[in-house]
């Protein structure tokens, strides 16, 4: 058996291979241009022991799981990858088992595309044209540009980019980037410029603490105990992978309970694959007014849960709704056509914007209203567009007038909820800067950045921004380009380099981001040092790992700590920054204070040679003390309730400068939006697009493993409908394009599409042409800059586009 498995994982091909491919120019000496580059590393062809060991290592990256990885090594060189084989195949004590993305781990460390050197730009940004230098010149360059910088513009022009490359790491943690080393070494010496929200949860973040003062969930493990799961625009198969995600609880749980599960999404998804007992496609960006046509069909049949809306809400009709609300402003004033617009939202005209059929969005209500207790639960997806704070705090709606919150079997209508072992993480002193922008503004902080202010760009803890982003910290996020909105106007913005006049990315690969870089500094994989890695999307049974170094560093790649001792030296803060530790050191530590927090935990030394610590939980019920005693357990809302009419929004909406067709509302409605299936643009771009995380990659790390590129090709997924009306078939090459830019790819023609609505997966590599047309197929070069209302996040699945056949397959 294992020598079965050994020969199937086992590499095809070896490091010997690996150097060959690089000289052929592939990858990293392709793009670096003027460098020649030696392909061994010393320290790796020093370490010739014949013997294999098998190191616990781990993937860090930001899929919402986390695996442990076993490394076979021998003569210094990892060999084959293995996962976690500790418990067995009984839930509860089950095996942490990686996906194929993490067992492929050897072929992301042994990449051409690895970064081996330091370097600094010598061509155009983007060019990716690169000369090595030394170690101690790329400090002295970065300490004299950002002391350069602070000096002439302050500490408010040096940013931190987002990146969640190793966000699963302890000392080599990436996100948030408030809890790096690099906001360590910056604290220390004078601050940056903050940032708020992420590209995952913008606006669910930003809209349910206004109606439930947090975005807790039950945790899917808890779907044991329901009759009746609802996901809306879930998807776990792919977004939770790993035999610890969250798709292995929902699926044990689904077991348990044999409850009926219904999917509402615009595609079919992999979570869907034949274990949904309904499949409701929905245009993108309309789930609100899905939830308002049930909710007049649940309020018109009487099943809604009154006694428990008149208990623990605010604002459902005139008997909660609060003094300062105008008459009729409740939310089923709004729903019965007595609010501002005099709309009744009927099934019909929900199905006239929902495109679902009006006797499917009754049927839907009434099994919902009427299945006991009912679990709603909402992935990313719908909130990740123009209106995503209304369509978070809608689809919550559901779970609140059917009373399902607090209880075992129900839930809050949020995203699923997760579990941790409470970890001490590495100290970040406070920064002196108290602004902020949206993660997602950074590019507008470097264009128009002093016109930006706190009411019309979510500006915070000054009335407006005084300086420009000048310097730019880039750790193992690829958000300067692939991952970023809009990327041919970013492209433009990163040219000028006298406007951000600094960029320094900290990678392990060649990424579009890197090759903006003005310094490119390479940074050790997982495989090459040791942390403590945790942060998984565990349901009930909480784990971390124990990740040891199993391979000499390739090349002259060093550490984040290294890298950061190096710079604190340079700004003085040598001993402030390290405390006279290493990163073992380190390690130690923090290890030490968890343990006083929970002794029970093994040794370091133990915890080391064990790998993985698991732990069974409880299922975990949001707001069960609330609902068992809301007198005494008040949530965090200003009444202490669930406000389904926001006083905060109200004001909010009063007070912020909004551009035309931007809503806030103290009620959960429906609001059209830019680039929005009704928008007047779709005469133009027809096809609503939408995009989703894939399974062939987490974001784009992974992007360059060929074997999963081939197991999971990266395709444009089309109805036949659409596809037939522009002559498209399976696999032909096709061009998608709107006013941000053109990509070409081939298509995957399916009726796990709906008509009218087009699918990327995010995150493939861009690669453009001369011309700027997309080979890759990263959707980014399609999306807009322009924010949602609230949380002034990303509307990455908000993008209108049509699409012409190229060429046949
Ligand atoms: N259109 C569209 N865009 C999106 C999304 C979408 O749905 N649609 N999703 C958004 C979301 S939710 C997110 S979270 C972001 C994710 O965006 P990013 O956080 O940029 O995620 P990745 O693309 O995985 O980039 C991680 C980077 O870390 C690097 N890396 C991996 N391991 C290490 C390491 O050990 N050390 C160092 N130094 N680097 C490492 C990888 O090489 C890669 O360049 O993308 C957002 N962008
Ligand atoms: N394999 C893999 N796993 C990942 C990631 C990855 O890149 N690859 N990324 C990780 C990260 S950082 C994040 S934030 C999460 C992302 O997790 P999510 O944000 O939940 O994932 P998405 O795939 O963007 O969206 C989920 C589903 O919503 C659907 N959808 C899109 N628009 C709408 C809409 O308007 N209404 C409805 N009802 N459905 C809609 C999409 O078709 C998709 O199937 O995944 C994590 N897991
Ligand atoms: S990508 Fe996610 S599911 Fe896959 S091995 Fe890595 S942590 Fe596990
Ligand atoms: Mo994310």
């Amino acid at each position: 058996m294992k020598s079965q498995l050994k020969k199937l994982l086992a590499p095809k091909f070896t490091r010997r291979d690996f150097v060959k491919s690089s000289s052929a120019l592939g990858g990293l000496a392709a793009v670096a241009g003027s460098v020649s580059l030696p392909f061994k590393s010393s320290k790796v062809e020093a370490a010739t022991t014949t013997d294999e060991k098998v190191v616990w290592s781990a993937c860090t990256v930001n899929c919402g799981s986390r695996c442990p990885l076993r490394m076979h090594v021998s003569d210094g060189e990892i060999k084959w990858v293995e996962t976690d084989n500790t418990g067995d195949d009984q839930y509860g004590n089950h095996q942490i088992r990686a996906c194929l993305r993490g067992r492929s781990m050897r072929r992301r460390v042994y990449n051409p595309d690895r970064l081996k050197y330091p370097m600094k730009r010598v061509g155009k940004r983007g060019e990716g044209k690169f000369k090595r230098i030394s170690w101690d010149e790329a400090f002295d360059e970065i300490t004299n540009n950002l002391n350069r910088i602070r000096k002439d513009y302050g500490s408010e022009a040096v940013y931190l980019n987002y990146g969640t490359g190793t966000l699963g790491g302890t000392v080599t943690k990436s996100w948030p980037p408030g809890a790096t080393l690099i906001a360590r070494l910056m604290n220390l010496s004078g601050g940056y410029l903050n940032h708020y929200g992420d590209y995952s949860t913008a606006q669910i973040a930003a809209g349910m603490p206004y109606t439930y003062g947090n975005g807790a969930n039950n945790s899917f493990s808890d779907v044991e105990n329901t009759k009746l799961i609802v996901q809306f625009g879930n998807n776990p198969a792919e977004t939770r992978m790993s035999g610890g995600g969250q798709i292995h609880h929902l699926m044990e749980g689904k077991a348990r309970s044999n409850a009926k599960m219904i999917v509402i999404d615009p595609r079919y998804t992999d979570t869907a694959g034949g274990r949904e007992d309904q499949w409701v496609p929905i245009r993108p960006g309309t789930d609100a007014a899905l939830v308002a046509g049930m909710a007049h069909v649940m309020i018109s049949e009487n099943l809604v849960d009154q006694p428990f809306l008149d208990k623990y809400c605010v604002g459902y009709d005139e008997k909660t709704l609060p003094a300062s609300a105008p008459a009729n402003s409740d939310y089923k004033s709004y729903i019965l056509g007595r609010g501002e617009d005099q709309t009744e939202k009927s099934p019909a005209w929900a199905a006239d914007i929902t495109g679902i059929p009006a006797d499917i969005i009754i049927k839907l209500a009434r099994e919902i209203g009427s299945t006991k207790p009912c679990a709603i639960f909402q992935g990313w997806g719908p909130q990740r567009h123009a209106n995503g704070e209304l369509a978070a705090r809608s689809i919550a709606m559901l779970a609140i007038l059917t009373g399902n919150v607090g209880v075992s079997g129900g839930g809050t209508g949020t995203r699923e909820g997760n579990q941790a072992i409470p970890f001490v993480r590495f100290p970040i002193p406070e920064n002196p800067v108290k602004t902020a922008i949206s993660m997602f503004l950074w590019t507008d902080a470097i264009t128009r950045a002093t016109e930006m202010t706190a009411k019309a760009d979510g500006v915070r803890g000054k009335d407006k921004l005084d300086v420009p982003i000048k310097f730019i910290w880039n750790y193992a996020g690829n958000c300067l380009i692939n991952q970023h909105s809009d990327i041919n106007r970013t492209h433009e913005i990163l040219q000028d380099d006298k406007a951000c006049e600094m960029i320094v990315v900290v990678d392990n690969h060649m990424t579009s981001s890197a090759k903006y870089a003005d310094i490119v500094l390479p940074d050790l994989t997982t495989s090459e040092q040791s942390d403590f890695c945790m942060d998984g999307a565990a349901a009930n049974m909480p784990y971390f790992i124990f990740a040891s170094q199993a391979i000499e560093p390739v090349f002259e790649a060093r550490s984040i700590y290294d890298i950061c001792t190096e710079l604190a030296k340079r700004l003085g803060i040598e001993k402030e920054f390290t405390e006279g530790r290493d990163q073992e050191g380190w390690l130690r530590h923090l290890y030490a204070q968890t343990r006083e927090l929970d002794p029970t935990l093994p040794s370091f030394d133990a915890m080391r040679e064990q790998g993985i610590y698991k732990r069974k939980a409880e299922h975990f019920i949001a707001h069960e003390d609330f609902r068992k005693d809301p007198e005494n357990n008040p949530l965090a809302t200003p009444s202490g309730k669930i406000e389904i009419y926001s006083e905060r929004l109200a004001d909010i909406a009063a007070e912020w400068e909004l551009p035309e067709g931007d809503v806030i509302h103290p009620l959960p409605v429906y609001a059209s939006t830019f680039n929005g299936w009704d928008d007047p643009k779709r005469k133009d771009y027809p096809l609503q697009l939408t995009g989703f995380h894939y399974k062939s990659r987490t974001h784009s790390t992974y992007g360059n493993v060929e074997q999963l590129k081939e197991a999971a090709p990266q395709q444009m997924w089309m109805s036949p409908m659409d596809a037939d009306q522009r002559g498209i078939k399976n696999d032909d090459q096709i061009r998608i394009f709107n006013e941000h830019g053109e990509i070409h790819l081939t298509a995957k023609v399916t009726p796990r599409m709906m008509p009218g609505v087009v699918a990327l997966g995010e995150g493939a590599w861009y690669a453009p042409d001369k011309k700027g047309v997309d080979h890759g197929g990263s959707i980014n070069v399609l999306t807009t800059q322009r924010p949602s209302p609230l949380a002034k996040g990303n509307p990455q699945h908000t993008n209108l586009v049509d699409v012409q056949l190229l060429k046949k397959a």
